[in-house]
């Protein structure tokens, strides 16, 4: 019988990591990286609003998940927010124009739907570390991330229809697939909040765990799942998500087969023989039943 040992609880030594853009610290953002760990985090920084996100901290959010894919030392990402009160409370309302946030430019914009496409594309694993309320956009960001892992003091919900704003995209389809049309259409219609509790039983979290040892519970997850073949992982979450992404989850999908093939003997003889500009030997391989 093979021992797997378990899987240690300690903390991380986490090592913060500059915007490359501004070669300095991020603004809206901490992104951190667990030494020696594989494991990355990155942090909705703006405590005193919620953790609500502007156009500025989707950027920022969508450079250090980049750089997160990237960086072939890391196989986890989490996603949290500063601070117990909140994960994130959504798009910053104190911003919201007639044609989407705006924060620094004239015009407005909804770039955290670039973000949802993004956490749903990368073949890493995401997992949401929630404490506090995770409401509204915030609350679409934990359902398109791949795990949850909610504190006891964890709120949920959407709040859309009562502040004048909806997520038709994912924020309706996902949620739709996490608790069931029934369900999805309580969580908008009325726009309740629930709490960690609820949202375990119906499914739209993973599991929920005392505020105190939130982040250890949540880097125990990070570890056993870093203990697993990297392409196994990247392969399912594709497969997972391709039936709902349509054409974009098929060509997730297709392109890690691709990944897959270029490593085989096969791909290479057809490269070589361009190369060589001579006719390539594909007869040596076997038409596997
Ligand atoms: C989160 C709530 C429930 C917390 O309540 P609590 O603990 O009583 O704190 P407050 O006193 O209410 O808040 C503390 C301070 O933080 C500010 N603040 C909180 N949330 C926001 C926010 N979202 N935007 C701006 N400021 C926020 C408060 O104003 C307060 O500040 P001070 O101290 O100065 O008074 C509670 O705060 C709450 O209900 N917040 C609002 C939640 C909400 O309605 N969010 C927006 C929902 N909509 C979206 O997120 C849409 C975004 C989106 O993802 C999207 C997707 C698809 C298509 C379009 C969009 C789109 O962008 O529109």
């Amino acid at each position: 019988r093979r021992v797997h040992g378990e899987v240690s609880a300690k903390e991380a030594a986490w090592r913060e990591v500059c915007d490359d853009e501004s070669g300095k610290g991020f603004v809206d953002i901490i992104y951190e990286k667990a030494l020696g760990e594989g494991i990355a985090k990155i942090t909705i920084n703006r405590p005193e609003r919620r953790n609500a996100f502007r156009p500025l901290t989707v950027k920022e959010l969508m450079r250090a998940f980049n750089d997160a894919r990237d960086d072939s030392t890391i196989g986890v990402v989490i996603l949290t927010g500063k601070g117990t009160k909140a994960f994130c409370s959504g798009g910053d309302q104190a911003l919201r124009s007639s044609d989407g946030y705006a924060d620094f430019d004239s015009f407005g914009r909804l770039n955290v739907l670039d973000l949802q496409v993004q956490i749903r594309r990368l073949p890493k694993p995401v997992i949401a570390m929630v404490a506090g309320y995770a409401v509204g956009g915030g609350h679409i960001l934990h359902m398109v991330c791949d795990l949850t892992i909610a504190a006891d003091n964890a709120v949920f919900g959407q709040t859309g229809p009562k502040v004048g704003s909806f997520d038709a995209g994912y924020g309706s389809s996902i949620m739709s697939r996490l608790v069931g049309p029934k369900k999805a259409r309580e969580m908008w219609f009325l726009s309740r909040f629930y709490t960690a509790y609820e949202a375990e039983k119906m499914g739209l979290i993973n599991v929920v765990v005392p505020l105190e040892i939130l982040e250890q519970e949540t880097l125990k997850w990070c570890r056993e799942i870093l203990r697993n073949s990297p392409t196994a992982i990247r392969v399912l979450k594709s497969a997972l998500n391709a039936v709902d992404d349509g054409h974009a989850g098929l060509q997730e999908l297709g392109g890690n087969a691709t990944l897959i093939f270029y490593g085989t003997e096969e791909a290479n003889e057809g490269k070589t023989a361009y190369m060589e500009r001579r006719r390539p030997d594909f007869s040596k391989f076997p038409r596997k039943p």
